[in-house]
């Protein structure tokens, strides 16, 4: 019985296309992603005490490198796969998650702009990220490698691997295609529930109700 699991893929190869090819997906899916998770169950196969749950290993101090990659892997992918909305009900956010974007950025177009410069300016592998901190304020970044908000007491709201391998068969090197694409792919309601179950915002749902 192993550790760690690949988690089901929501959605067929091909329904992402054609922003995503299927065979990208499958490569990505049951290459790299089950890589990750098979590496992890290498690694602490004889380390009982890391054998926590993957977010949890993340923020856990004194966590070889080797693993926090690999768990870092493992959790991002996991969380990219949700991300992906193939029947897009949703082409922006909506309720509060949009206002505060539109408080911080200006607009959701703006906020486009700026995740995506971040997305196309970012150097060698990496992910970016929309995320919020504990007071729920946002903030567009990238990070290096599998690295990820959580290390840093973010909560994650928006995602995209910046990896060649998640590109590069369908748009080469052309990554701004590929970022502009995620834009007909992104799941907002996912965000949104993110959104709802982040710190800042259940501190003020508790605030509500001590009022109410
Ligand atoms: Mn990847």
């Amino acid at each position: 019985m192993s550790i760690y699991q690949l988690p089901s893929l929501p959605f067929a190869y091909d329904a992402l296309e054609p922003y995503m090819d299927a065979q990208t997906v499958q490569i990505h899916f049951h290459g790299h992603h089950q890589g990750y998770v098979d590496k992890l169950n290498t690694l602490l196969a004889d380390k009982p005490a890391l054998q926590l749950p993957v977010e949890e290993l993340l923020t856990t101090p004194d966590v070889p490198q080797d693993v926090l990659q690999n768990a870092g892997g493992h959790a991002n992918h996991s969380l990219f796969w949700r991300m992906l909305d193939p029947a897009q009900r949703k082409t922006a956010p909506g309720g509060e998650l949009a206002n505060r974007i539109a408080d911080k950025f200006g607009s959701f177009a703006s906020f486009q702009k700026e995740f995506g410069e971040v997305a196309e300016k970012h150097f060698s592998n990496g992910w970016a990220w929309l995320a919020a901190d504990k007071e729920g304020e946002l903030s567009v970044f990238s990070l290096p490698d599998h690295e990820s908000p959580i290390q840093k007491g973010l909560t994650p709201l928006l995602l995209l691997d910046l990896w060649e391998h998640a590109y590069y068969l369908k748009h080469q090197n052309r990554r701004a295609e590929f970022v502009q694409s995620f834009w007909s792919l992104a799941n907002w309601s996912v965000a949104e529930t993110l959104w709802e179950s982040s710190p800042a915002k259940k501190i003020q749902q508790l605030d509500e109700k001590l009022a109410s």
